[in-house]
């Protein structure tokens, strides 16, 4: 019998692209015998996120629960107007109120794993109570090298030098990153990106460990890169490739679950393309337009969830009256569309689905990686295009490289149909998803390289 040691407190930030992996992480560490503390945001910006930490709560009743409320913030002083984004300034600014809260648990904790947009905040906390930090970064590790090496590379506004940058962004180790993969924040002075990551990288220099949700299999080219530190500086930390964190036990949402799965029951292996952008990217009314009738011309059939509003909370307004009547007809026929959380993890371990249509949110790319469901990424902001070539190299998908970024220009429908058929109909790519499916197996079996990665960093927190 293990004895319990390590007490570790975990700090995630806003999102369910950035809550996902942290409570899947959570889930790892109690697996390897830690103690753990969940730090959560108190008011959350979204209901898929409270409703999460619920169901993850309820299935670790081991795993002490700590809300930290946020002090008043005014958002109109925020440099963004994405609530998310909003969100991640006010934790910012309420930070200093980690430090009693963190010197308050019992035991004494061996470390803290917050999340990546709040390094500058923390580490004066951390320092001043002696406890080691370590940062999640919930993005790929291509996108971790991209952000290790910015300083070199920023002006003095914090964004990026366009002087430097040229036609593509060359990192020492992996492939150059073209101009147009570059989070269009980045080349705007003062932007809240481009101040947070001119202002947080330097500081990698205090974090004691990077934790990052991927394996070797899926980006041997980075992560070698960043082992042998071909772009990173010497005293920046280790990274650890934590990943696959796949979808676990937990996270099943019954609510919808039967009716999507008696659907896709219902369909030939392979021949459902599954679309989603992730859990806060709303397209256009008409951009949405084009996707369904993209579907529909795709000839493909498909399950697709609609998102109208950033927020949920937000959302008023039904399926049909979002795609537009005539569409839903043509729809009703070939695929199945809904406007609510659906259950990802058991979507993409369907049989029946051969495809994924996907912005290319980190996690998404994981979870497809997962169950080897080739993608057609179409990326929309932040880091997606980083992670798109992530998609590409890997064999795990392919994506558009002349559709710009979301809400810039409306792609249409004809185009996208053409695509979802080129890669339906792919069998190469089939192939080299799969491959990328074993690689993620591999990793993840007991003995693999995931559970080596878990053990080193208890290890390094035990010290
Ligand atoms: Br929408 C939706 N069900 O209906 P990403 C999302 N998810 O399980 P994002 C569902 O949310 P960032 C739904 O499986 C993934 O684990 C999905 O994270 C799950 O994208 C997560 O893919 C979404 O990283 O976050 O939400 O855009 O912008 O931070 O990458």
């Amino acid at each position: 019998e293990t004895t319990t040691t390590t007490h570790i407190a975990l700090f995630p930030s806003a999102g369910m692209g950035h809550l996902t992996p942290f409570l899947r992480l959570a889930a790892f560490l109690v697996h390897h015998h830690c103690q753990l503390t969940l730090i959560t945001i108190n008011p959350s910006v979204s209901l898929a996120e409270s409703r999460f930490v619920s169901r993850f709560l309820s299935a670790f009743p081991q795993v002490a629960h700590v809300q930290f409320d946020l002090l008043p913030f005014d958002p109109s002083t925020a440099k963004s107007n994405d609530p998310f984004f909003i969100q991640f300034e006010a934790i910012r600014s309420s930070a200093h109120l980690l430090s009693p809260l963190l010197a308050s648990l019992s035991p004494r904790l061996s470390a803290l794993v917050y999340d990546v947009s709040l390094i500058s905040s923390v580490i004066p906390v951390t320092e001043s109570l002696h406890l080691p930090n370590y940062v999640f970064f919930t993005s790929s590790a291509r996108m971790f090298s991209f952000f290790a090496y910015f300083p070199a590379i920023a002006s003095s506004s914090g964004a990026l030098d366009s002087a430097l940058l040229g036609d593509a962004l060359k990192i020492p180790g992996i492939a150059p990153i073209p101009r147009s993969s570059i989070p269009p924040w980045l080349l705007i002075p003062n932007s809240l990106f481009a101040h947070m990551f001119s202002e947080d990288s330097p500081k990698l220099t205090k974090v004691n460990g990077v934790l990052i949700n991927t394996f070797k299999g899926l980006e041997p080219e980075a992560l070698d890169a960043l082992h042998s530190r071909k772009h990173n500086e010497p005293e920046f930390p280790p990274v650890f490739g934590v990943g696959p964190l796949v979808p676990l036990e937990f996270e099943k949402e019954d609510q919808y679950s039967p009716a999507i799965s008696k659907w896709l029951d219902e369909q030939l292996d392979g021949s459902v393309v599954y679309v989603s952008f992730g859990s806060r990217t709303a397209l256009s009314r008409d951009q949405i337009r084009e996707v369904g009738e993209g579907l529909v011309k795709s000839g493909f059939r498909f399950l697709w969830v609609v998102k109208d509003k950033k927020v949920d909370k937000e959302e008023d307004e039904g399926v049909e009256e979002v795609v537009g009547k005539e569409l839903m007809e043509l729809i009703k026929e070939k695929g199945l569309v809904v406007k609510h959380w659906v259950d990802q993890g058991e979507i993409l371990g369907h049989r029946a689905i051969g495809g994924f249509v996907n912005h290319c949110g980190w996690n998404s790319v994981i979870e497809a990686a997962w169950h080897g469901v080739k993608m057609l990424g179409w990326p929309q902001h932040g880091d997606q295009k980083i992670n798109a070539e992530v998609v590409e190299e890997s064999g795990l998908g392919m994506w558009v490289k002349s559709w710009g970024w979301g809400g810039v220009e409306l792609v249409n429908g004809d185009e996208i149909g053409e695509k979802v058929r080129e890669m339906m109909e792919s069998q190469t790519l089939e192939v080299k998803a799969g491959r990328v499916r074993e690689e993620a197996r591999k990793a993840a079996e007991i003995g693999g390289i995931r559970e080596k990665m878990f053990k080193e960093l208890i290890g390094k927190m035990e010290q």
